[in-house]
């Protein structure tokens, strides 16, 4: 893709950059980097992920461990063998889900310590079938417009419901969801029905779905029920797993609650719970990111005033459409909080902010503009309207990452945006307006 792009000439590898400072006079940002470089330049556009800053819980002893540590958001490219190694994991969010039968397989023994259980339905990953594939390709530009009318800008792969969960028989409720279920993937809960996700008695008949299933599926039955969730199906985001309750079956596994007796400290030999101690050669942390704004704080960023982000954040990101903030002229972010970001599919939401950001600095260049700002009034209203809509769904009420709930002392505030459909029609409406909202400085 670099090549066929000729992008390479553009690239820096190997470098973090440590800070980013607007200069008010010459309308132009000074990047630093760890290699001692000094670069000016007219933007800044920050694409720096919204799941890419690795969340470390400081547990006491944590270098005292003499075996192997890893996070699943660092894990080493050349790849890790567990072979006859008794291995720990701590989490079982979506990356546990996944890493979790894949290291069962290798290990000797593996030890899953969980605080809060998970709802995860199949993801069925299999090779497309050809007819679908040669379906899609008649027909590009149709399914992804199809796609991203959707609320998540994402591809069901059965008919998407247009009933409330609580207006057909609990039959019809069950072979909606099992055919949902058998054909795989998160789209379970987008899609079954309209009201899952805002209707806590229609997310319930989806919540003991899943539980029936893993009763099913889990053949120790006090296993079973600690693997079984008891809060708001999909309010922590959904995994999607392959094998992940089978592998309670397994001799080589054994789930420990660390809800009732926490993790205290990690030991030379392995790790200490309130209740007990355990011995491993490796340990995996599943334990998430900081998401969303943790790669943005740890880059030292200073818009007017010498103002530093991290500061006008301190109680939360406050953004105009998760693209700009006040104070940071000419400074865009690539799905950052405010936007739909990780509540879509990624790739669309990206390219769309990736589309008008250039759409802008083409406006911008041609209408001789220095530099654009948001503005205040601006900012607040859209700040209001995330928090209004994500607080008529079920989406605020658990401690998720999407709050910035799993990372202690960070503030509760819901930062992705829901409705991908109505936020590409308000971008685009801002555009057509002239860059409604944002003040265009000429001189
Ligand atoms: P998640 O979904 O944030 O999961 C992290 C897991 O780690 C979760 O089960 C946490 O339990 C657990 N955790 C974190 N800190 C601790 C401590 N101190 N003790 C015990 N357990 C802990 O991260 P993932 O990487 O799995 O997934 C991130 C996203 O990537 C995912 O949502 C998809 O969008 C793709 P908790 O639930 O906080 O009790």
């Amino acid at each position: 893709m670099a090549d066929r792009f000729d992008l390479r000439r553009d690239i820096q590898f190997n470098t973090r950059v440590t800070s980013a400072t607007f200069d008010e006079t010459a309308h132009r940002w000074t990047v630093t980097t760890d290699k001692g470089e000094s670069i000016s330049a007219t933007y800044c556009i920050m694409a720096t992920g919204c799941l890419s800053q690795p969340n470390m819980p400081k547990f006491k002893g944590a270098d005292s461990f003499k075996g192997a540590i890893y996070h699943t958001g660092n894990w080493p490219h050349e790849g890790v063998d567990f072979t006859s190694l008794r291995v720990g994991i701590i989490g079982t969010g979506s990356s546990a889900v996944q890493s979790i039968p894949e290291i069962a397989k290798q290990a000797k023994h593996l030890t899953v310590f969980q605080r809060t259980a998970t709802y995860s339905v199949p993801a069925v990953n299999a090779p497309i079938d050809p007819e679908l594939v040669r379906q899609i390709k008649a027909d590009y530009a149709g399914f992804r417009k199809r796609n991203n009318e959707t609320m998540v800008a994402a591809y069901a792969r059965f008919a998407i419901g247009d009933k409330s969960a609580l207006e057909v028989s609990p039959e019809e409720r069950n072979r909606i969801y099992e055919e949902a279920w058998k054909v795989g993937g998160i789209m379970f809960l987008y899609a079954s029905f309209t009201d899952v996700l805002i209707d806590k008695a229609a997310n319930d008949t989806a919540a003991e779905f899943i539980r029936g299933k893993i009763r099913s599926i889990v053949k120790d039955p006090a296993t079973a029920k600690l693997l079984s969730p008891d809060t708001v199906a999909g309010c922590k985001r959904l995994c999607a797993d392959t094998g992940y309750y089978e592998t309670y079956n397994r001799d080589n596994v054994k789930l420990v609650d660390v809800k009732s007796a926490p993790i205290e400290a990690l030991t030379p030999t392995g790790l200490r719970t309130a209740n007990a101690e355990f011995e491993f050669d490796a340990i995996v942390f599943a334990t998430g990111f900081d998401a969303m704004t943790g790669s943005l704080n740890r880059i030292d960023i200073r818009g007017k005033a010498s103002l530093p982000l991290k500061e006008k954040w301190e109680a939360g990101p406050r953004t105009y459409l998760g693209l700009t903030t006040v104070g940071f002229p000419n400074m865009f972010m690539i799905s950052g909080p405010g936007s739909p970001s990780v509540l879509t599919n990624m790739v669309p939401s990206i390219e769309q902010h990736v589309n008008w950001i250039a759409d802008c600095i083409r406006d911008l260049r041609v209408q001789g503009v220095a530099s654009i700002e948001a503005q205040q009034q601006a900012e607040d209203a859209w700040v209001e309207h995330v928090n209004e809509v994500a607080n008529a769904t079920l989406f605020p009420s658990c401690n998720s990452w999407y709050l910035g709930a799993n990372i202690p002392g960070k503030p509760r505030v819901f930062m992705p945006y829901l409705g991908f459909p109505a936020y590409v029609e308000k971008c685009n409406q801002v555009m057509a307006a002239g860059y409604e909202g944002f003040a265009l400085n000429k001189s």
